[in-house]
C-alpha cells in the first residue's frame, strides 16, 4: 500500500446563503481540523452553475463563502482558500474522471434525482457529472481526508470508486513510471458531531437547504437576532414535552432536530442536553435555542459584515490561495497525464 501525506480538502457552494447546516456539518469541522492537518478549503463555484446562478448573485456568493470560512476562523495565511474555477486542473481532471466512473455509479446517485426531480430531462449534463468533478477536486490534492455532512456520503463512495478503478486499471503504468502501487488515496470522509445532518426548521424529514423556496426552513449564517429568533420560534415541533434521554427523540424529529442542533452550538451531547431540558415545553426551550443560536453566530455575523465591506482583500485571498492550490495540484495532473498516455508538450 502507499502511504500518502495527510491532506484535508473540502468545499462549499456558493449557492445562496450559507445557513446553520453549512456551520455545524461542515465549517465548524474544517476549523477544528486546521490544527491537526495541511487544509484546502475550496468555494466550489463550478459545482453552483450546475443550476442557473444570476453572474452578478454567484460572484457576491463566493466572496460570502470566503468571509464565511475566514469568520468561522479558518486561517488563510496557514491554509489554503480558493475557489475552484481559478484552478483549471479541477475541469482537467475531472474529464479524466468521466472517462473512468461508469453511468451506473452516477445514475446512482440520489442528490441528481433529488434536485433534478421529475424533469431529469431538463437537468444540465453538469448537474448529472457533478460527482466526478468532486472526486477531481479531491484527488487533484491526494486528499486524504474530507469533513462533510451526511447528504455527501454517498459523494465520498463514489470518489473511493474513482481512486480504486483509476489505481487498478493504470496499475502498470503508474508503477512504471516510479509513483509505487497507487496512484490516489481512497479518501477516508470524516462525517462527525452531533449535526452532520441538520433539518429544514419547517420540515423534520427535508434537510436544511439553500436552495428551499422558505426562508423560515433555515438560519442563515448572515440573519441578525430578531430573525434568527423568529425562525426559531416558528420552528415546526410537536405538542409533546421533551423527553429526558436522546431515545426518546425516536420518531419525533422535529424535536430531534432542534435538540441536535442544541447539542452542536453548545458542544453537548444530546443526552446532556436533555438533563437540563427533560420534561420542559418547547415554549420554554425554543427561547434557550434562539438565545444560544444568536450567542454563538453573532460574532460571526459581525466579522463577515466587515470582510465582505472589502471585496478587494477577498478576491486577494482568493488569488493568492489559487496560486497555492495550482502549485499543489498541477504535479498531480501532469502525471495523470503521463499515466493515461497523453503526449503533451507543455507542462501544467
Ligand atoms: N443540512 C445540512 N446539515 C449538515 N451538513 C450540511 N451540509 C449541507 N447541508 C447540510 C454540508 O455543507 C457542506 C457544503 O454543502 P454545499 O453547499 O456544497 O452543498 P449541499 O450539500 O447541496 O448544501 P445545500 O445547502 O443543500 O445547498 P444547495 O441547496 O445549493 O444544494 C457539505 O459538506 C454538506 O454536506
Amino acid at each position: 500500500m502507499t502511504a500518502f501525506e495527510p491532506r484535508v480538502f473540502s468545499g462549499v457552494q456558493p449557492t445562496g446563503n450559507l445557513h446553520l447546516g453549512n456551520y455545524l456539518g461542515a465549517i465548524t469541522r474544517f476549523v477544528a481540523l486546521q490544527d491537526e492537518y495541511p487544509c484546502v478549503y475550496c468555494v466550489v463555484d463550478m459545482h453552483a452553475i450546475t443550476v442557473w446562478q444570476e453572474p452578478t448573485e454567484l460572484t457576491n456568493a463566493i466572496r460570502s463563502v470566503t468571509a464565511a470560512f475566514i469568520a468561522a476562523g479558518i486561517d488563510p495565511d496557514k491554509h489554503v482558500i480558493f475557489n475552484q474555477s481559478q484552478v483549471h486542473q479541477h475541469a482537467e481532471l475531472a474529464w479524466v474522471f468521466n472517462c473512468v466512473a461508469r453511468m451506473g455509479w452516477l445514475n446512482r446517485m440520489t442528490q441528481f434525482k433529488e434536485k433534478a426531480g421529475k424533469d431529469k430531462e431538463n437537468a444540465s449534463v453538469g448537474l448529472f457529472a457533478y460527482p466526478t468533478l468532486m472526486a477531481a477536486d479531491i484527488l487533484a490534492y491526494k486528499a486524504t481526508h474530507v469533513p462533510v455532512g451526511e447528504d455527501q456520503k454517498q459523494h465520498l463512495e463514489l470518489t473511493r470508486n474513482i481512486a480504486q478503478k483509476f489505481n487498478h486499471d493504470f496499475a502498470g503504468r503508474i508503477a512504471e513510471l516510479g509513483h509505487g502501487e497507487e496512484y490516489f488515496p481512497v479518501t477516508e470522509p470524516i462525517i462527525q458531531g452531533p449535526a452532520t445532518r441538520v433539518m429544514s426548521l419547517r420540515d423534520g424529514s427535508k434537510k436544511m437547504s439553500k436552495s428551499d423556496a422558505s426562508d423560515y426552513s433555515r438560519i442563515n449564517l448572515t440573519d441578525d437576532r430578531d430573525t434568527i429568533a423568529t425562525k426559531i420560534r416558528k420552528a415546526k415541533t410537536d405538542p409533546e414535552p421533551l423527553p429526558s434521554e436522546a431515545k426518546g427523540l425516536e420518531g419525533r424529529a422535529e424535536a430531534d432536530n432542534l435538540v441536535g442542533i442544541y447539542a452542536a452550538l453548545s458542544e453537548k451531547s444530546r443526552d446532556a442536553v436533555l438533563a437540563e431540558f427533560g420534561g420542559a415545553p418547547f415554549a420554554t426551550f425554543k427561547p434557550a435555542l434562539a438565545e444560544l443560536a444568536v450567542e454563538k453566530l453573532a460574532p460571526m455575523n459581525g466579522e463577515m459584515r466587515r470582510l465582505l465591506a472589502d471585496p478587494g482583500h477577498l478576491d486577494a485571498v482568493l488569488a493568492r490561495g489559487a496560486d497555492q492550490a495550482a502549485e499543489i495540484a498541477a504535479p498531480v495532473i501532469d502525471g495523470v497525464r503521463d499515466i493515461v498516455g497523453f503526449v503533451s508538450s507543455r507542462r501544467s
